[in-house]
């Protein structure tokens, strides 16, 4: 097949997700056609199979707010005519389903059939969607969509009720290269590795995100405070974004900033969450908590709130545990609990390996994309 992506290329979820499928697909020996306004941050430009095409925006003078949207459904009308493209696969409905229904319009006038599949991520849903400015063209897009996906049952009935969809939504949930995402297999180089950040022994948390608010990287810093009053230990960093500064100034005040490495937007990060103990993944609402995922494939079970499709992917007590948003002192306790229980922490390690393999793994999940996008193009036009 010959397939167009679209997603949001800087550091976030649904990228993550759209750039991994590309290659996956590419892999298994599809032609992928990346569409963006700049190249997705984990696409490297070295997978064969895979093209990446820039939607140039003008930024006329008259234009106060250029119009991305427009530039994107003309950009994917020609990619895939040149290209000779069966579907554009859309992740993030906004406006990426709306600019994929227009260039699905333009090549219909000229009697060319082009039927686009948009997956639903979280905050297209959650935040951004509900705001009425856009409620209205979203809910459309969706309903006009040849094919919806949702990456998690919560993320489905969120859309079904708060937009009034009436049309089918397949969950098909995110996914894990987990041979790429993998534990260290000899102990001994893990210890040597994990020194970079814990060069006495000292256990490893790690979080890793956006650093957007619904994120509440601070409640991270809160947390590993409590933590490091009663088990010595380390925090990993990574990613940026708008809260970076607050969590650093907070990191200082409390005077730990010592131990609390800030390492901003890293490209490998399956090389850096093995060296971890525990993630810490305290946010608002997560639609999924692809982090998470991840982690886990490294055998790095997440303490994270019980909020959204967390749920369906951490088994509280098994490969994880499960707190209210904001419950500061029951996250560290439960923290501080792993830590000093070695044989339960390593037994939840393990459970949680064997989750991301048997339950979502790429090998799983690509196949079922692939069977999705093959009865959207057997579907009457
Ligand atoms: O979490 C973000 O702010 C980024 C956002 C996105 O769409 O880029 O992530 C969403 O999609 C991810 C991939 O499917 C999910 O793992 C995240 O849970 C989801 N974020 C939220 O629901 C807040």
């Amino acid at each position: 097949m010959r397939i167009g992506i679209t997603c949001y290329p800087t550091y976030g979820g649904s990228g993550v997700v759209a750039t991994e499928l590309g290659i996956e697909l590419a892999a298994a020996g599809h032609e992928v056609h990346f569409i963006s306004y700049s190249q997705p941050f984990r696409l490297n430009g070295r997978n064969e199979g895979i093209f990446y095409h820039e939607v140039p925006v003008s930024n006329y003078p008259l234009f106060e707010f250029p119009p991305y949207d427009l530039a994107l459904a003309s950009r994917m009308a020609e990619v895939a005519e040149f290209n000779d493209l069966d579907l554009l696969h859309v992740h993030y409905a906004i406006p990426h389903s709306v600019s994929a229904l227009l260039a699905r319009q333009m090549l219909a006038s000229r009697g060319r059939r082009l039927p686009f599949v948009t997956t639903l991520h979280g905050t297209d849903i959650t935040l951004v969607g509900l705001d009425r400015s856009y409620l209205p063209i979203t809910q459309y897009a969706i309903q006009e969509s040849d094919g919806v996906t949702s990456i998690s049952s919560y993320l489905k009935s969120k859309t079904v009720v708060d937009f009034g969809i009436t049309r089918e939504i397949d969950v098909i949930p995110n996914f894990v290269n987990c041979d790429v995402y993998t534990p260290f297999t000899d102990e001994a180089v893990r210890a040597e590795a994990r020194r970079r950040f814990a060069k006495n022994g000292e256990a490893i948390l790690i979080h890793l995100s956006n650093f957007r608010p619904v994120k509440r990287v601070v409640d991270v810093v809160k947390v590993f405070a409590r933590v490091v009053r009663e088990v010595p230990a380390q925090l990993v960093l990574v990613g940026d974004g708008p809260d970076r500064s607050a969590a650093e100034w907070l990191a200082h005040e409390l005077g730990i900033h010592e131990r609390i490495h800030f390492l901003g937007k890293q490209e490998r990060v399956n090389e850096l969450l093995p060296l971890a103990d525990l993630m810490l993944m305290p946010s608002e609402l997560e639609s999924f908590g692809l982090a998470a995922l991840e982690a886990m494939a490294c055998k790095v079970p997440t303490i994270a709130t019980r909020v959204g499709g967390v749920p369906e992917l951490i088994d509280d007590g098994v490969t994880g545990l499960l707190f209210p948003v904001a419950a500061l002192d029951a996250m560290a306790a439960g923290v501080i609990g792993l830590l000093q229980d070695r044989s339960r922490l390593e037994t939840m390690r393990d459970a949680a390996r064997k989750t991301a393999r048997t339950r979502f793994c790429a090998t799983m999940m690509v196949p079922r994309y692939v069977g999705y996008y093959e009865s959207v193009l057997n579907r009457p036009a």
